[in-house]
């Protein structure tokens, strides 16, 4: 069984982060570890909320496993929760990383070109170092922005989108994967970009007329889950998109639907379903 690492926060209420990923990770069949970042009475969509930040604790847990020797065949990070701790997230990368395992960054911080409550306008150039890490990353589009100094856009066309993932890539990672992407009218999907073999390749689906937090999440965690599972990172992501899509679709038809996330738990049948059908291909 494939072993990951995941670095974000638990916020205790809200579908998000931790609560979010370990789920959908154990559903595919990946045994996730935690770092836990910090610990939120709700995510920060909440007018109010709690965090104690656990920087501290980051370097003797890396501390603790590496003298037992463990290893890690991803580390996947999220919500991070202070800039204080971007140096402690690089060292745990440069403790844990090998030839073979991959280090797949979502740059949370910021959506609808805003960055959210708990972030200074210094935290995306902090982000930035951790990117610069890892093997592949997946901002959304205002995130993307804040990373590379482009302009965030509502309009897209395929010519700025190739120009905002080949400066993602400029940060360092091999692989950058943009989210919210739109070309046309009642479509949504992804779009990445490989700049060892310079090719990009996409991928499309229904755009549901809802947006909800902690998409961006169970995107993540599906992608890091299939790609564990041997996916080709193209197929990864639609995996990723399509869970998504209908984790939404669930949701709006919910009677008792939650504001603050998805119904990402009725989903995941459908999930394990789809990963069955590509391990019989
Ligand atoms: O879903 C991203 C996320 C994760 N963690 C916390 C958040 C958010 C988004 O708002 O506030 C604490």
């Amino acid at each position: 069984m494939k072993r990951i690492v995941s670095i974000q926060d638990i916020s205790c209420l809200g579908k998000c982060s931790l609560t979010v990923a370990l789920p959908i990770l154990s559903a595919m069949g990946v045994e996730c570890a935690i770092v836990p970042t910090a610990v939120l009475s709700t995510h920060t969509m909440f007018q109010n909320f709690t965090c104690k930040d656990l920087s501290d604790q980051i370097a003797p847990i890396a501390a603790h496993w590496q003298a037992e020797h463990v290893t890690f065949d991803a580390i996947y990070t999220g919500y991070l929760a202070s800039k204080e701790q971007i140096g402690d997230v690089c060292r745990f990368f440069d403790a844990f990383k090998t030839e073979d395992n991959l280090i797949v960054v979502d740059p949370v911080m910021a959506d609808n070109g805003k960055l959210y409550p708990a972030f200074g306008p210094d935290f995306p150039a902090e982000m930035a170092k951790v990117c610069a890490k890892a093997d592949l990353i997946v901002p959304n589009l205002t995130e993307a922005s804040l990373l590379t100094g482009l302009p965030y856009r509502t309009e897209q066309d395929e010519g700025y989108i190739r120009e905002m993932l080949l400066a993602l890539s400029r940060l360092g990672p091999r692989y950058a994967a943009l989210t919210g992407v739109s070309f046309e009218g009642g479509r949504l999907g992804v779009m990445y970009y490989d700049k060892a073999a310079d090719t990009f390749g996409s991928y499309f689906n229904e755009h549901l007329p809802a947006s909800f937090h902690g998409t961006g999440d169970v995107f993540a965690s599906t992608c890091v889950g299939a790609l564990m599972n041997g996916l080709s990172l193209g197929d990864a992501l639609a995996l990723a998109a399509d869970y998504t899509v209908e984790c939404i679709r669930l949701t709006l038809a919910a009677p008792d639907a939650k504001w603050y996330g998805v119904e990402f738990e009725s989903a995941i049948p459908y999930l394990v379903h789809r990963l069955e059908a590509k391990a019989d291909n």
